[in-house]
């Protein structure tokens, strides 16, 4: 096992989902947490009730990821003590819309590539570059299953997520040597906040988003993101696609 204790875990999105789920899962690792979204006040809430459970040191950044100056700052002004980060888990995402192409929204179509693909770009040539000069690292991007198989109506979010895919890929091409891991975790239906944010606030269709099955909870996800992390220096986990056992493909659910 490849030990995280007092590492440097640096997470975009903590403050829902499945980020929130990895900051917990790491600060039970007894890593020192950088947790970085847009709502500070819930990393700070989370960050409270980290150092209670588990005492790890935690530092709050509010960032917006689409934004490349905010980013480059935030990481570059981070002091000495919290400048190695071991890993980068690029989790900030969302989807925004479920539309026929022809007929979508520019707005959510911006959103989603400026969020899903550019901060992601933005975040890892911030934290990339000090990871190559300590000659370890590891970067574990939250992909999907909705960048391995399309499905109607999932177009321009499907698209980022292939994207993520492509990225993973090739950021593991470019860091071959390097002694930093590349990870691509990719989940499929998990019940977060994802189709609150989709159904821009509407409960009620979200909700039916994960009704008659049984969805994985963030909590899944985070397992598998702390096993991709502290596997042996010497093994680096590629990708990992990980479903609810309802679930055999975008497309195919079995619901009661
Ligand atoms: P949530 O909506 O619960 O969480 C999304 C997180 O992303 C929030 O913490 C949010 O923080 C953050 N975020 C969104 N935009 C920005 C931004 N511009 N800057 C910084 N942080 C941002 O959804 P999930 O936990 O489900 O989503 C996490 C990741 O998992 C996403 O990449 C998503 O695409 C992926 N995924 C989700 C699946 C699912 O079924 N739920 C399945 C497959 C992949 P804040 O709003 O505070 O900034
Ligand atoms: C999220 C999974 O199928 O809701 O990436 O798009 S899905």
């Amino acid at each position: 096992m490849y030990s995280l204790r007092d590492r440097i875990v640096f997470i975009t999105g903590a403050s829902s989902g499945i980020g929130q789920s990895c900051a917990r899962a790491f600060a039970a690792q007894g890593a020192r947490l950088v947790l970085a979204a847009r709502r500070a006040e819930r990393l700070e809430r989370l960050a409270v009730e980290l150092k209670t459970e588990h005492g790890p040191d935690i530092l709050v950044l509010k960032l917006d990821v689409r934004d490349p100056e905010a980013v480059e700052a935030a990481v570059s002004g981070l002091t000495a003590e919290w400048a190695a980060i071991e890993v980068l888990v690029n989790n900030a995402g969302l989807s925004r819309g479920l539309d026929k192409l022809h007929e979508g929204k520019l707005q959510d179509w911006d959103e989603m590539i400026d969020t899903n693909i550019k901060g992601l770009l933005y975040v890892s040539r911030a934290v990339i570059p000090g990871m190559v000069a300590r000659g370890r690292g590891h970067v574990i991007n939250i992909g999907s299953i909705a960048g391995h198989e399309v499905y109607p109506l999932g177009n321009v979010y499907c698209a980022t997520k292939f994207a993520v895919k492509a990225l993973s890929k090739g950021l593991r091409l470019d860091l071959n040597g390097t002694g930093v891991r590349v990870t691509s975790v990719d989940p499929g239906l998990t019940e977060t906040e994802f189709s609150v944010v989709r159904f821009h606030g509407d409960a009620d269709r979200a909700g039916k988003v994960y009704q008659g099955y049984t969805p994985l909870v963030p909590d899944d996800i985070a397992d598998a993101v702390v096993y991709c992390a502290t596997r042996p220096a010497r093994v680096n986990v590629s990708e990992m696609i990980v479903m609810p056992t309802d679930q055999a493909s975008t497309t195919v659910v079995h619901r009661k």
